[in-house]
């Protein structure tokens, strides 16, 4: 089924099978005090039979993918599998011995329990206990909180789209009061804040002897990309505010390159109000929707791009680093610097590894230009599930 759906499918249909469950067993629990006999003996009966079926189809495989294949008795996930699978055993095992006890003459007389209802509560106990076990493995893999990373770097993001108002303002400002220099000076601010250290223009604009950055060197140009791109539903925006930064940016460029206040002061005019707009209807929006939607933990990591051939460490479940950026013709080597196994396998097929043990490696070359993703067979999944990671080729 995992293979069919997905592992993250997988584990949302399961989940919620055993909400019903869990929820179905306690009102057949209530059936059973208000002496309702054979509605209680009916709904346990489908039940505890109906979780055999979510045994096989999901948890099973869900186990022998992440424990027994991926060789995984270490971290969260495992340690709470482990129990959860043990413990599960026990208490389905419990519930068809109930189901026989209760239904047939089957259980031979020396091993019938003299306490049933006592083993009944503790069944029903047990069984609650694991399906919280349950969550927390549900939780652990697919819904732990997004890396601190990447809400620094959204941050950042606001700062740099306020900042291009207040260093567009002095601009102006100074214009108007016939202070050239003060005014390239804001200039050489704007363009950094927009183009970052990787840009064409970034330095020393107004030539007095430092390169003044008022953000972190990142740019608004990558930090836009680097939130927007993942997520159809922004690009409008990003694309409009792309625009805008490209303005403002040209304007600051002539405002630095000129020669005198009156070739300046064109180039001026508009800068202010392009900075206004670029915050309000572009900056804070998307800062405020990708907070919304869950800082996105792939994207917000990327680091800048990377010259040469790299290596990405496998450690701890997770690939570092987890998106890279770099550019054609790089070979990527990954090595596996844990006991379980693990594996580096393509979205798209391109690439796969096979199982990696501790200190294999696997190299690829990416001589395409593109977005490529790729997840661990046994602990992650396609579409950037659990262990996952991205390359991107420029
Ligand atoms: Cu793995």
């Amino acid at each position: 089924m995992q293979a069919l759906l997905g592992t993250e499918t997988s584990a949302s249909i399961n989940l919620v099978a055993q909400l019903i469950i869990i929820i179905g067993l306690w009102v057949g629990f209530y059936f059973a005090r208000t002496g309702q006999i054979p509605k209680h003996r009916n709904t346990q009966t489908i039940l505890v039979l109906a979780n055999l079926l979510f045994i096989a189809l999901f948890m099973a495989t869900s186990f022998y993918n992440y424990v027994v294949s991926g060789a995984t008795t270490t971290g969260t996930v495992a340690t709470l599998m482990m129990v959860h699978g043990f413990l599960g055993l026990v208490a389905q095992l419990s519930g068809i011995y109930l189901i026989l006890r209760m239904r047939t003459q089957f259980i031979p007389q020396r091993f019938r329990v003299r306490n049933f209802k006592l083993m009944m509560r503790a069944t029903l106990g047990l069984w609650t206990v694991i399906v919280l076990l349950g969550l927390g493995i549900y939780y652990e893999r697919f819904l732990t909180p997004s890396s601190a990373v990447a809400e620094v770097q959204l941050d950042q993001f606001k700062r740099a789209g306020q900042d291009l108002v207040i260093h567009a303002s002095e601009t102006q400002e100074a214009l108007q009061r016939g202070n050239l220099q003060t005014a390239q000076r804001h200039s050489e601010h704007l363009v950094n804040l927009i183009e970052g250290n990787r840009g064409g223009n970034y330095g020393d604009l107004d030539r007095h002897g430092t390169v003044e950055d008022p953000g972190d060197g990142t740019g608004l140009f990558i930090y836009l990309k680097r939130f927007t791109s993942g997520s159809k539903q922004l690009q409008p925006r990003a694309k409009q505010l792309e625009e805008s930064l490209k303005q403002i940016n040209r304007d600051a460029l002539a405002i630095a390159a000129a020669k005198d206040l009156a070739a300046a002061s064109a180039p001026a005019q508009r800068i202010v109000e392009l900075a206004l707009d670029a915050n309000n209807e572009g900056v804070v929006p998307i800062e405020k929707s990708v907070r919304d939607t869950g800082v996105p933990s792939v994207a917000a990591q990327a680091p800048s791009a990377v010259s040469g051939d790299i290596t990405i460490t496998i450690e701890r479940f997770r690939n570092t680093p987890m998106l890279v950026r770099l550019s054609k013709g790089t070979t990527v080597m990954w090595v596996n610097k844990e006991s379980p196994r693990h594996t580096v396998t393509s979205d798209d097929g391109i690439f796969h590894s096979g199982s990696m043990v501790k200190e294999d490696t696997f190299s690829f070359t990416f001589n395409q230009v593109g977005t490529f993703k790729y997840y661990c067979r046994f602990h992650g999944d396609k579409g950037g599930v659990d262990m996952a990671g991205t390359v991107i080729v420029e």
